[in-house]
C-alpha cells in the first residue's frame, strides 16, 4: 500500500500563499462593459479582486488539509508509526486552526463586498481593497507558524515506506551497529542504507526488494532495516527503536535476527541474546512467525565466542547462519533458505 502521507505535499508560508492570491487577484479582470460609468468599474474590479485573492487562500487552505489524511482512517502500521515520529494531538489541532480561519475568510469577503456596494469613488474603493487585503494578509500571517510546523513533519511522514502487503516481509533485527543495514544494503535493492561504526546509525524503517528466483516465476520479498533496538522496558525505548518495535509487531512475516558474536558492536552478548528472547517471547505470534538466528562479523569472531554464544541459545550449526555482511560470505545461504520458503 502506498504510504498515505505519499500526497502531503509542500506547504506554503504565510508570505507565500499571500503572494500567490493577491498576484492573482490584481491579474484578474473582471467583466464590465467599457461603457459602463467608472463607478461601476471600480466596484467590480474591486471586488474581483477581493474574491480571487480569498478564493485562492481557501482553496490552497483547503488542499493543504485534504492532502493530510484523517490519521484514524489508515492501516495501523501507518497509524501508529505516525504517532511515534509526530505528535498527532498537535497535528489534528493544527489542521483544526487552519480550517478555522476559512468561514473569517469568507466573512471578510462578504463584508467588504458589501462595504465596495456603497463606494462614492474609484479611489474609495482602492483604499477598500488595500484595508481588505490588510486583514486577510494579518489573519493568513497569524497562521505561519502553524504552516511551518506541517512543512517540518511531513518530510517524517513522507519518508514512511510503502508496504506491499500482498507480498512478504522480513524485518531485520538486533542491537545497534551488529551489521543490519550492511546485511540488508548486501541482499537487497536499497543501496541506500547508511552504514557507520557507531551505533544507531538507522534512524527510521527503511525498506529493500529481493527477487528471488523460483522454477516457475519470480518471487519477490521486501526486506525491512530497523533501527538497533536495547534491552530495556518498552518505556524506556526512545522513538528510534520504537519504530523497529512496530514493525516488528505489526508487519513481519519473518524476523531475521542478527547477533554481532564479538565485541565490536560495543554492546555484550548477554544484552543481545535477553533481546532475542524478548522479541521471541513477544513478536513471534507464538510460533507463527519464524525467526532466523544470524551471527554475523564471522571475520571477526573467534570460535570461543561462536561457541559462547550457541550454547547460550541451544542452537546447533545448522540452526544459524554465520555472515560476513562485508564479503557477502553465506548471506547466499539465507537467500537459498527464503527460496525454499517463499517458491
Ligand atoms: N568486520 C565486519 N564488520 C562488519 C560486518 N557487518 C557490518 N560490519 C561493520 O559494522 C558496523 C555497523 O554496521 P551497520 O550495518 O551500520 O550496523 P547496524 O546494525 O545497521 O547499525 P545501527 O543502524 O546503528 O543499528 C559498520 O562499520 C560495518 O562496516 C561484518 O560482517 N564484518
Ligand atoms: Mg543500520
Amino acid at each position: 500500500m502506498k504510504n498515505p502521507f505519499d500526497e502531503f505535499y509542500h506547504v506554503p508560508s504565510s508570505s507565500e500563499l499571500l503572494d500567490i492570491a493577491f498576484k492573482r487577484a490584481m491579474k484578474s479582470s473582471a467583466q464590465v462593459s467599457k461603457n459602463a460609468p467608472i463607478i461601476i468599474k471600480a466596484k467590480k474590479k474591486e471586488s474581483k479582486r477581493i474574491k480571487v485573492a480569498i478564493n485562492a487562500l481557501i482553496n490552497r487552505i483547503l488542499n493543504i488539509i485534504k492532502h493530510v489524511p484523517i490519521i484514524d482512517d489508515i492501516p495501523d502500521f501507518y497509524k501508529e508509526l505516525a504517532c511515534i515520529l509526530v505528535n498527532i494531538d498537535e497535528l489534528k489541532l493544527t489542521l483544526g486552526k487552519l480550517n478555522g480561519i476559512l468561514p473569517v475568510l469568507s466573512k471578510i469577503e462578504r463584508e467588504y463586498l458589501n462595504k465596495l456596494n456603497r463606494i462614492e469613488s474609484p479611489k474609495e474603493g482602492d483604499q477598500l481593497r488595500r484595508a481588505a487585503f490588510g486583514r486577510i494578509s494579518s489573519i493568513i500571517n497569524k497562521q505561519n507558524k502553524n504552516l511551518e510546523y506541517l512543512n517540518n513533519i511531513r518530510g517524517r511522514l513522507r519518508e514512511i515506506p510503502s508496504i506491499d502487503y500482498t507480498t512478504p516481509c522480513i524485518v531485520v533485527a538486533g542491537y545497534p551497529n551488529v551489521g543490519k543495514s550492511s546485511i540488508v544494503k548486501n541482499i537487497s535493492t536499497n543501496k541506500k542504507v547508511e552504514i557507520q561504526e557507531y551505533p544507531f546509525t538507522t534512524k527510521k524503517l527503511a525498506l529493500g526488494h529481493l527477487a528471488i528466483e523460483g522454477r516457475f516465476d519470480t518471487i519477490k520479498i521486501q526486506i525491512m532495516d530497523t533501527p538497533g533496538i536495547l534491552d530495556r522496558p518498552i518505556s524506556r525505548r526512545n522513538s528510534i527503536e520504537l519504530q523497529a518495535i512496530l514493525a516488528l509487531r505489526l508487519i513481519s512475516d519473518l524476523i531475521l535476527f542478527i547477533f554481532d558474536p564479538t565485541p565490536a558492536s560495543g554492546y555484550t552478548v548477554d544484552s543481545q541474546i535477553k533481546l532475542f528472547k524478548e522479541i521471541k517471547e513477544n513478536f513471534t505470534k507464538e510460533g507463527k512467525i519464524e525467526m532466523i538466528v544470524v551471527f554475523n562479523k564471522k571475520d571477526l569472531s573467534s570460535s570461543s565466542e561462536i561457541d559462547y554464544l550457541k550454547r547460550k541459545l541451544s542452537l546447533r550449526d545448522e540452526d544459524l547462519y554465520l555472515t560476513n555482511a562485508l564479503t557477502g560470505e553465506n548471506l547466499d545461504r539465507i537467500i537459498d533458505y527464503l527460496k525454499n520458503r517463499y517458491c
